[in-house]
């Protein structure tokens, strides 16, 4: 089933100079790309983005990661597009990412991981709106 699901190239992947390849990858995995842009969120809205996670001990330190550059937005569409993108992006921590996987190529920490995707169809409803209406 064709569904859509909300990709972030995060800052520190911004940074590193590797939004280019990333998109290649997204690409050459055959996800269509709906929408793409470039933003900085305030903190205040990374906080709005990142609410479920307002109980976890990392919150403040990820929400003032994710506002402390540009980041790249991608709508990407495709077969089973949420479970594939999570499956390209690979486990949270890059430490443990499969190799091959975008956060074991290009992530830096548990925190700085380069990439971000969706994880239901809920979330993805919700992320896709907070980005492009
Ligand atoms: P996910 O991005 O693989 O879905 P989540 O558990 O939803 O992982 O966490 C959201 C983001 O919060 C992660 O991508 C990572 O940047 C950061 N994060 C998750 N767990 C930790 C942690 O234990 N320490 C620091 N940052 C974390
Ligand atoms: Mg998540």
């Amino acid at each position: 089933m064709s569904e859509k699901t909300l990709a972030i190239i995060k800052p520190d992947a911004v940074k590193k100079r590797v939004i280019g390849r990333i998109i290649q990858r997204i690409e050459d995995e055959g996800f269509n790309i709906l929408g793409l842009k470039m933003v900085q969120l305030s903190l205040e809205e990374a906080k709005t983005f990142y609410a479920v996670h307002k109980d976890k001990p990392f919150y403040d330190s990820l929400t003032e990661f994710m506002s402390s550059g540009p980041i790249v937005v991608l709508l990407l569409e495709g077969e089973e597009a949420i479970k594939h993108w999570r499956e390209v992006m690979g486990a949270t921590n890059p430490a443990e990412a499969r190799p091959g996987t975008l956060r074991r190529e290009f992530g830096f920490s548990l925190e700085r991981n380069a990439v971000h995707g969706s994880d239901s169809p809920q979330t993805a409803e919700v992320e896709i709106k907070f980005f492009f209406n």
